[in-house]
């Protein structure tokens, strides 16, 4: 019935035969299909065997000891914040903080920059499609701080309202503007550039959530003209509990330390601490140094297939999949067409819940993910309680977007719909 095409942009095979969770198989004798990738990504064997060779080789704490093994992982780590810094072209390593995730990234802005600089009176404006990590933190401090939270409404093709954002910034005294590049759930794309200049011309500072775009496409800070970005190296091939925070060198001197402890001090008297250099001063404890050193492995990996490679794989099978799934009868997908949009399929099916779907599809081998996915005002603006998410990357075939499809005409039959 399909005609799959193949991808053009590399070698997929080799691409796949770098990860070994896919060849795996399920339920006796089905090979996995793994379209979960939102929620992380699977990793290659370079990065598996980078963490595994620092633990085992030279596993030591870094920037205290002066012996060999204590030298050799803090040249790995700091080698791995090169590798960042090169992959999203900020001015300078200082720039570069490591942190466990996205979310700890703007839990760290939320508690350092927004503890120091909003007050009441003040307006954050954020989103109504953002992942909660990005409204949360925000309300957390605006209970205490007493300054007022404006969501951007989201249309009915899944875009931000950029006139009511415009709007907001001419009439409030809006301080931040913290926004997703790419939707988890739409996959909608943020015009970041237009939003950091209209923002900047209004004296406002912007926070970028790039959790859902610095795994699929390339990343230039200085050229988005950001104030902050962060993002999750789980996401993007890395190892769980490593992440970036990339903050504006000015902004990041000005902001006070959120954690306290080793590390981020320069010298600490019983009357009072004085704070380390950048980036340490925001690196307090002892690092996730296997994780940062993986991510730096698994940033190798992705510039040597080539991020301009990957988006453009990724832009076809995401095409292909919402070309396909439009032709399952009852099914709705959400967020804008194909060109406007990142490698994200959430849809609904007329008479079976998300989660049943998500349940059938697992049966047929198919890892999707159901729910809100961390969104819940989206969906509750959305109108319904769960989406099932179908999410690709660079090692996802084509022919895997028609083993979910024919899986989702297996659900409709088990439902006798
Ligand atoms: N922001 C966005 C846009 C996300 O998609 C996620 C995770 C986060 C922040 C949080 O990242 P973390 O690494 O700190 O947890 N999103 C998802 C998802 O869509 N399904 O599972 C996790």
């Amino acid at each position: 019935m399909n005609t799959a095409p193949a991808s053009t942009q590399f070698d997929l095979e080799a691409i796949r035969a770098d990860f070994p969770i896919l060849s795996q198989i399920h339920h006796d004798d089905i090979p996995l299909v793994y379209l979960d990738n939102a929620a992380t990504s699977q990793k290659p064997n370079r990065v598996i065997e980078a963490t595994s060779i620092y633990y085992r080789e030279y596993n030591a704490n870094v920037h205290r000891g002066i012996h060999k093994l204590s030298e050799e992982a803090t040249s790995a780590y700091e080698n791995a914040r090169l590798k960042v810094r090169k992959f999203i072209n900020t001015s300078s390593k200082r720039e570069v903080i490591f942190t466990r995730g996205t979310t700890e990234g703007i839990n760290l802005v939320a508690q350092t920059w927004g503890r120091a600089n909003l007050k009441a009176g003040d307006v954050v404006v954020s989103t109504v499609m953002e992942h909660h990590s990005n409204i949360v933190p925000w309300q957390i401090l605006a209970s205490e701080k007493g300054f007022r939270i404006v969501y951007v409404p989201v249309d009915q093709n899944g875009l931000l309202d950029l006139p009511f954002l415009e709007n907001v910034l001419a009439n409030e005294p809006v301080k931040l503007v913290t926004l997703m590049h790419v939707s988890n759930v739409l996959g909608t794309v943020n015009p970041i550039a237009e939003v950091v200049q209209k923002a900047h011309q209004a004296g406002a500072l912007v926070l970028v959530d790039g959790a859902q775009s610095t795994p699929h496409m390339p990343i230039d800070v200085q050229a988005l003209d950001v104030d902050f970005f962060v993002f999750s190296g789980h996401k993007m091939l890395g190892p769980t509990g490593s992440g970036v925070l990339y903050g504006r060198r000015a902004h990041l001197e000005a902001m006070p330390p959120w954690m306290g402890g080793g590390d981020m001090i320069s010298s600490v008297k019983l009357s009072g601490s004085t704070w380390n250099d950048l980036p340490y001063k925001f690196e307090a404890g002892t690092p996730s140094i296997a994780e940062a050193i993986g991510l730096g492995y698994a940033i190798d990996y992705l510039s040597e297939v080539g991020m301009d490679k990957i988006h453009q794989h990724e832009q076809a099978i995401t095409a292909y999949a919402l070309e396909q799934l439009n032709a399952v009868e009852g099914i709705h997908i959400y967020g804008p067409s194909a060109e406007q949009k990142g490698a994200v399929a959430a849809f609904t099916v007329d008479g079976i819940h998300a989660h049943d779907i998500a349940q059938i599809l697992d049966s047929e081998g198919v890892a999707v993910r159901a729910g809100h996915h961390c969104a819940m005002p989206l969906h509750e603006h959305l109108g319904v309680s769960a989406t099932a998410r179908a999410s690709f990357y660079l090692y996802n075939r084509f022919d895997e977007v028609d083993r979910l499809v024919s899986a989702l005409h297996k659900a409709r039959k088990t439902f006798r719909l």
